[in-house]
């Protein structure tokens, strides 16, 4: 009696954690249509103890088709997903096509979910909805909490992107340029066009006039949109690092209230989906590899920010999975509210 569900976007990166975030949490889908290129239709997926056949995605794709998870990439999203909703589907899009769009919102469940109350099955009803950036969302998850109790004016975020966000080719590039360099051989450069293993560099996106690039302009913009907020002061530089598939970032906050750091520590460790790991004596905080694969954001060097006045100013290091709460888990959560 559940929704159908499709997936868009299969064999991708985020296609296959969408999957593995729908089992684990039991989904109460009634059937699943995987989707995906020409290249990939055809092949035999066994899941949950079910053999799916990748079909071609096309314009026939979204009959009967109630919550269509899309993450094939911006240009699929912008053919497809108007069409599914059309069609009637609920389209949960992971891609930045519609996220600055009026009228669709922009959705981080344990953030803003009262944006998309108006959404549900029960309403038959096609729709969009869309699923914000990755280090949006890991910001955000930490940033939130606090947000709500001191507000947040000013917020300055310097992130540290791992691979997994630049596709499933990036983490395979960057596994054989660490091989080949630690083999004494010229790394092979196809995704990136410079040497990532051992190396970081500024976030691959298009620098833009004002000379942000594509990456922090969507940390700005979709924050304050997420947070109904277009007075926020927000800045943001976004950096790749030869990490697999967990985003780190250091955020800088500045509050229109004072908050004290012992004060955000209990509301950080009290937040749904965010864990505090923040041990000085043992020197202790969030590391990449400890959060990949799980699903809560974690959080932890909070400390008053020494060169603001009071308590108006903190400091914090957050880690998230990119994969996981930065696209797939968020997607699924945001299906669930539709049920
Ligand atoms: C990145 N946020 O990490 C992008 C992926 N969506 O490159």
């Amino acid at each position: 009696s559940g929704p159908t569900v499709a997936v868009v976007g299969a064999t991708g990166a985020v296609g296959v954690e969408l999957m593995n975030v729908l089992a684990g949490r039991d989904f109460p889908y009634r059937s699943l249509k995987l989707l995906a290129s020409r290249r990939s239709a055809g092949k035999h997926v066994l899941f949950e103890d079910h053999e799916y056949v990748i079909e071609e995605l096309n314009e026939e794709s979204f009959k009967d088709v109630d919550i269509a998870l899309f993450s094939a990439g911006g240009s699929i999203s912008k053919k497809f997903g108007p069409l599914a909703a059309e069609q009637g589907s609920i389209v949960i899009d992971n891609s930045s096509a519609f996220r600055m769009d009026d009228g669709v919102p922009l959705v981080i469940p344990e953030v803003n979910v009262d944006a998309m109350a108006h959404i549900k099955l029960r309403n038959k009803k096609g729709a969009l909805i869309a699923n914000p950036n990755c280090s949006t969302i890991i910001c955000l998850m930490a940033v939130t909490p606090l947000h709500r109790y001191a507000k947040v004016s000013r917020m300055v975020v310097s992130t540290y992107q791992a691979a997994s966000g630049a596709g499933a080719a990036a983490m395979a590039e960057l596994e054989l340029q660490t091989r080949e360099v630690l083999e004494g051989r010229k790394p092979t450069c196809n995704i990136f066009s410079r040497q990532y293993a051992f190396n970081l560099f500024s976030h691959n996106t298009s620098v833009k006039e004002n000379g942000y690039n594509e990456e922090e302009m969507k940390m700005v913009n979709e924050t304050k949109k997420i947070w109904n907020d277009p007075e926020v002061k927000v800045t943001a530089t976004c950096i790749r690092v030869p990490i697999m598939r967990a985003h780190s970032e250091s955020i800088n906050l500045q509050f229109q209230n004072p908050l004290n750091e012992n004060t955000a520590r209990e509301i950080l460790g009290k937040a749904d989906g965010v864990v505090v790991i923040d041990d000085r004596a043992a020197n202790n905080f969030p590391t990449p590899i400890e959060v990949s694969s799980k699903d809560a954001v974690a959080v932890g060097r909070i400390r008053q920010d020494i060169s603001q006045e009071g308590c108006y100013g903190l400091d914090l290091f957050a880690c998230g999975d990119q994969i996981r709460k930065g696209a797939a888990l968020n997607a699924v959560q945001i299906a669930e509210h539709l049920l």
